[in-house]
């Protein structure tokens, strides 16, 4: 008998929820023959990142995964699963957690935490908490580190990667499916990030710089800040235009799968939240990261713990050049001078991207640490 997964994703704003959460559901029925069940909130969302699914459908399968909508008044009889997935804190159903404590069979019950670098994640990470109903919660973190639950990865994932970038044709024929044209000579760039003020000071060197740009940006919450930039209406999928060196173009929002080969075909990719973020990391190439901004400025805590990490192994002048370009993409800071001093040891980010994505990938994944730990606690 396979085990049995429940998956809980309430989509708060954006797609990191579900992107993660689709992510890992997919991944522990593919590679790892569970029924997994994903219950989320928002089909709307979900659509989104597998358009092949059904908006009104309550009840589907994509992938062999079973998506199911998590209405908000919660009225059905379901037998919980052997492991229950609580993702970012979102909040059970009462009468599900009722049926985990009533279920003869012993349920394994986790909060799949955000993302963090921060030091304190690896003492955290598989601590239970008692509830008041008698069960036990695990706290699982993601993270960056051997002490911590692991990044999502899938089996064979670098290897398709990599086949992928050494394949010229594959690239041009996946990047004119998307309706763009490569610029010969150009450095390919992806965009995808949230509002951004210091983005201005950005695309004015790049427009003014020694090389052909080209910059592919998905429909989202960046087109406002490059439409004032530009200074145009509305840009819609599809808009083109070309400013000095830069060519822009406005690309669709993509299935996840189509995504990653936009990460690989670029030599420089902007991302944001959390999913994008470490799928950047798995391209192998330099990136820029646009952090979810948090009220009481948390964020940037977060941002310095994960640079600490990722400038280990960079010469002194490299580790700073990230640093400053990223500082400055997260604090509204000018980014003209802070990308011409990274152009500078422009190599030497390439060569470190790759390795640290090797490093990363010499530990267990998140898929695998979970199914682990649920091993280990039966
Ligand atoms: O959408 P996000 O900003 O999500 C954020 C973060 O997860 C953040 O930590 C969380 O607190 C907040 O949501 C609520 O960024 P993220 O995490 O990169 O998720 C975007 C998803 O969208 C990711 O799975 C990649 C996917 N995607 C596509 O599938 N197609 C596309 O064209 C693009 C641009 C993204």
């Amino acid at each position: 008998m396979k085990a049995t997964w429940d998956i809980f994703c309430s989509v708060v704003d954006n797609y990191g929820d579900i992107g993660v959460t689709w992510r890992l559901a997919r991944q522990l029925a593919a590679e790892h023959g569970l029924a997994v069940r994903l219950w989320v909130d928002d089909l709307g969302a979900f659509v989104r990142l597998c358009p092949q699914a059904e908006v009104q459908a309550p009840r589907q399968t994509q992938q062999s995964v079973e998506i199911c909508l998590w209405p908000a008044d919660w009225q059905e009889v379901v037998e919980p699963a052997d492991v229950v997935i609580e993702a970012f804190a979102c909040e059970l159903p009462a009468a599900y957690i009722a049926a985990m404590a009533g279920r003869e069979q012993k349920v394994l019950w986790l909060n799949l935490e955000y993302l963090s670098a921060e030091d304190w994640v690896e003492g955290c990470h598989g601590l239970p908490s008692m509830q008041s109903n008698g069960l036990s919660k695990f706290f699982f973190f993601p993270g960056f580190t051997p002490g911590s639950g692991g990044l999502l990865r899938e089996r064979g994932l670098l290897a398709q990667r990599r086949a992928f970038q050494a394949d010229e044709r594959a690239r041009d024929e996946f990047l004119r499916d998307l309706g763009v044209e490569p610029l010969a000579g150009a450095l390919l760039i992806s965009l995808f990030a949230y509002e951004n003020a210091a983005l201005g000071s950005w695309l004015e060197v790049l427009a003014a710089g020694p090389q052909r740009i080209q910059l592919l940006v998905p429909e989202g919450r960046i087109l406002s800040s490059l439409q004032g930039w530009l200074g145009s209406p509305a840009l819609q999928v599809g808009d083109a235009c070309q400013r000095g060196q830069l060519h822009i173009q406005v690309l669709p929002f993509i299935s996840q799968d189509q995504y990653d080969r936009l990460l690989w075909s670029c030599d420089f990719n902007a991302v944001r939240g959390e999913d994008s973020f470490i799928r950047a990391q798995w391209a192998g190439r330099p990136l820029l990261w646009h952090i979810y901004e948090q009220a009481d400025g948390a964020h940037l805590e977060k941002l310095n713990a994960f640079l600490a990490l990722y400038k280990e192994g960079l010469s002194a002048e490299a580790q700073v050049a990230l640093a400053r370009l990223w500082d400055a993409w997260n604090s509204n800071g000018p980014m003209g001078e802070c990308w011409t001093q990274l152009l500078k040891n422009w190599p030497e980010q390439i060569v470190h991207a790759e390795q640290w994505c090797l490093e990363r990938a010499s530990q267990a994944d998140l898929a695998e640490a979970l199914v682990q730990f649920y091993l280990n606690w039966l």
